[in-house]
């Protein structure tokens, strides 16, 4: 039976949600065949018996799991024989570190610059509670957390430099070593999220993170 993943969707069939990319990435990485679904952000909990709050949720069979760590977990214990998403704890671990970082810090200011982007993206039906939620959380509308955001955006670009550095250090071409791991699931995931708003490019020709992310791409689709 094929692995379905439950995928948020916006209009013109863009998927916005860095959880998804990385799951679909581990995916690939598992080289396990599978299905999107998309779903938009206000039909999540009508999915599954309302058991969900957030995508990225897969549909395995009888096994339905919900939050990109658990679905890595369920991953790596289901498919024991497929190439692994963490080789050891310590690994685990050390992606948990990374999320962390990346989406205290570096998140904080890359989703302040395009939530009224996002905003404007989504599902007609989904911009009030989009709306709502966020600016709650921002403690602020989304146009004051989008104002004067053009100053802001070689900061923002960045932030980013602790992946550069790692990625053209000479033998790493990958965050987690010669080949892609769970961390590079992570990073590429939000690159592609950004790439998928399309709006103002969070990567400009000649920086090393576009190369790396075509890296990504190619060898999870090989
Ligand atoms: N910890 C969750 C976070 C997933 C998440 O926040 N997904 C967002 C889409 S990017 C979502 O479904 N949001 C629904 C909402 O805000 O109501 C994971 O790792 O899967």
């Amino acid at each position: 039976m094929t692995i379905l993943l439950y995928d948020l969707v916006a209009e013109g069939d863009r998927r916005p949600s860095p959880f998804c990319f990385r799951t679909k990435l581990a995916l690939a990485q598992k080289r396990l065949a599978f299905e999107t679904a998309p779903v938009a952000m206000t039909d999540i909990e009508a999915l599954e018996g309302g058991a969900f709050k957030t995508v990225p949720i897969l549909k395995d069979g009888a096994h339905v799991v919900g939050d990109s760590w658990a679905i890595a977990d369920y991953l790596d214990e289901a498919y024991p024989e497929r190439p692994r998403l963490f080789h050891s704890p310590e690994e685990r671990g050390l992606c948990r570190f990374f999320e962390a970082w990346l989406f205290s810090g570096v998140l904080q200011q890359v989703l302040r610059f395009y939530v009224r982007d996002i905003h404007d993206r989504l599902l007609e039906k989904d911009r009030a509670y989009f709306r709502r939620s966020r600016e709650s959380r921002l403690g602020c509308t989304l146009e004051e957390a989008a104002a004067g955001r053009e100053a802001r955006l070689d900061a923002m670009r960045a932030s980013f430099d602790p992946a550069r550095l790692t990625l053209t250090h000479q033998g790493q071409p990958f965050l987690s070593g010669q080949n892609p791991g769970y961390a590079d699931c992570i990073l590429a995931g939000v690159l592609l999220w950004i790439e998928a708003i399309d709006t103002v490019p969070l990567l400009v020709q000649g920086d090393p993170l576009v190369v790396y992310l075509e890296r990504v791409r190619a060898s999870l689709t090989r």
